[in-house]
């Protein structure tokens, strides 16, 4: 069993965290021919992303949430889904909120993130669209800790690594506080950074993520 990709990555370092949490050791695998698109990785993952899963059967599974589920589904230790149906449900619409959402408009900050090269106009338009897909997962957030209840589930194995690239990403735009006026997001936040695995999985993804960010550029 081995995980295609880099810490660096939020999408990798959810199913990290899903591996971790379900106490499963999941090594960490360069990706072959030198990239996500060389042929060799190709072979493994047609789309040409990371990560890219293979199993103890030789079989291989792309796109992170798909592989967090079959973790989640295969694995031993605690399940990541709670066990009523709608908490399930409202566990799925978290992750595609931010999948779909908060995830899609980073990308316009991201692609902005050098002032010199700056298009205001996309910015300004990403931003609400941002703030808005914040709004709609506070909506769905649960009372409790975490996002569905008081233990942990796959929608914040999900959330925290975006969250925790999405932070970086916005600072440069001077939004350094996401949650604020969100109440069950700044909760949930604070129990994500002190939980004894999510915490020092966050922080390594972090610093891998900072890595990349702050690499010289051709
Ligand atoms: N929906 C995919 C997104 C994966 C993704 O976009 N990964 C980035 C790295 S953070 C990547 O491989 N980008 C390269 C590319 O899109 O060409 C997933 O959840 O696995």
């Amino acid at each position: 069993m081995k995980l295609y990709g880099s810490v660096a990555s939020p999408y990798v370092a959810r199913v990290l965290l899903v591996a971790k949490a379900k106490g499963l050791d999941l090594p960490l695998a360069e990706t072959p021919g030198g990239g996500i698109k060389s042929a060799e990785y190709l072979a493994i993952n047609p789309l040409g992303k990371m990560p890219a899963f293979t199993d103890d059967q030789g079989r291989h599974l792309p796109e992170s949430v798909v592989i967090c589920e079959y973790l989640d589904e295969t694995a031993q230790g605690p399940s990541l889904m709670p066990t009523d149906p709608y908490d399930r449900a409202r566990v799925r619409l978290l992750c595609r909120l931010v999948e779909l959402y908060t995830m899609k408009e980073l990308g316009p900050f991201f692609r902005n993130r050098d002032p010199a090269k700056r298009n205001q106009a996309e910015v300004a338009t990403a931003r609400e669209a941002y703030l808005s897909s914040l709004k709609n997962i506070e909506h769905y957030l649960g009372g409790g800790s975490y996002a569905c209840g008081d233990s942990l589930t796959l929608a914040d194995c999900v959330m925290y690594p975006s969250f925790l690239t999405s932070g970086a990403v916005l600072a440069a735009f001077g939004m350094t506080t996401q949650f604020d006026g969100l109440p069950k997001l700044t909760r949930w936040w604070q129990a994500m950074s002190t939980h004894a695995v999510a915490g020092p999985l966050g922080k390594q993804h972090l610093d891998g993520f900072m890595a990349f960010m702050n690499a010289p550029r051709a």
